[in-house]
């Protein structure tokens, strides 16, 4: 049986426990944070992130390992190139937000647009949501798969956080409107922990 371990906040374990919605496995509640956790479950994972999936002897870690693992093991549909670079715009904007997050709670002040740091944020933020924003008017996230899932929950999560306005984004937040109401999307929803 496969095994994931994750938070229910984290997007990028929300990513897998969407794509595993259809597919019988456990998932085993780790919180990252917490000193216990990091030392027993981590012990199998040096990358001190989640998700992780062990499915028997196999342990893997990052979430596009997991869906590459998954892709082959289930024989889903590959990814193009151009898939890959708008999941890579994801991560690198998702990336910027759990930064400017983890700044925040180590008290330090993430509004500071002056400060190397945050400028570099920021400017990924802008360009990252624009361009993402563009994508969808282009008709490249479309139906269900990897990166509309990698998409979803970038959004929902950038919501939930209160991290950025994605209202300034009108096809960003129309997507966000008609995916919340999927059942996958509500079963999984950070909100009802
Ligand atoms: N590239 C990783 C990123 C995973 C990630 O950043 N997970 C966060 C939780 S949302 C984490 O484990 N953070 C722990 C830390 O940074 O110490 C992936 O796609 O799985």
């Amino acid at each position: 049986m496969l095994k994931l371990y994750g938070s229910i906040p984290s997007p990028f374990v929300r990513r897998v426990r969407l794509l595993l919605c259809n597919v019988t496995h456990d998932f085993i509640l780790a919180d990252i944070y917490d000193d216990e956790i990091r030392q027993q479950v981590m012990k199998q994972n040096p990358s001190m992130k989640i998700p992780m999936l062990i499915d028997d002897d196999v342990v893997l870690y990052d979430s596009g390992v997991i869906f590459r693992y998954l892709q082959q093991k289930f024989n889903w549909q590959p990814l193009s190139w151009a898939q890959e670079n708008l999941v890579t715009t994801i991560n690198a904007v998702n990336d910027s937000l759990v930064t400017i997050l983890m700044s925040s709670r180590s008290g330090l002040d993430s509004s500071d647009r002056s400060s190397l740091i945050f400028k570099l944020q920021y400017e990924r933020l802008d360009i990252g949501f624009a361009s993402l924003d563009s994508a969808i008017v282009e008709g490249k996230f479309e139906g269900w798969g990897y990166p509309e899932i990698c998409l979803y929950c970038l959004l929902d999560w950038a919501v939930f956080r209160e991290l950025y306005d994605i209202s300034q984004h009108s096809n960003l937040m129309q997507f966000w409107q008609i995916h919340r109401q999927d059942k996958a999307a509500e079963m999984t929803d950070p909100r009802d922990e």
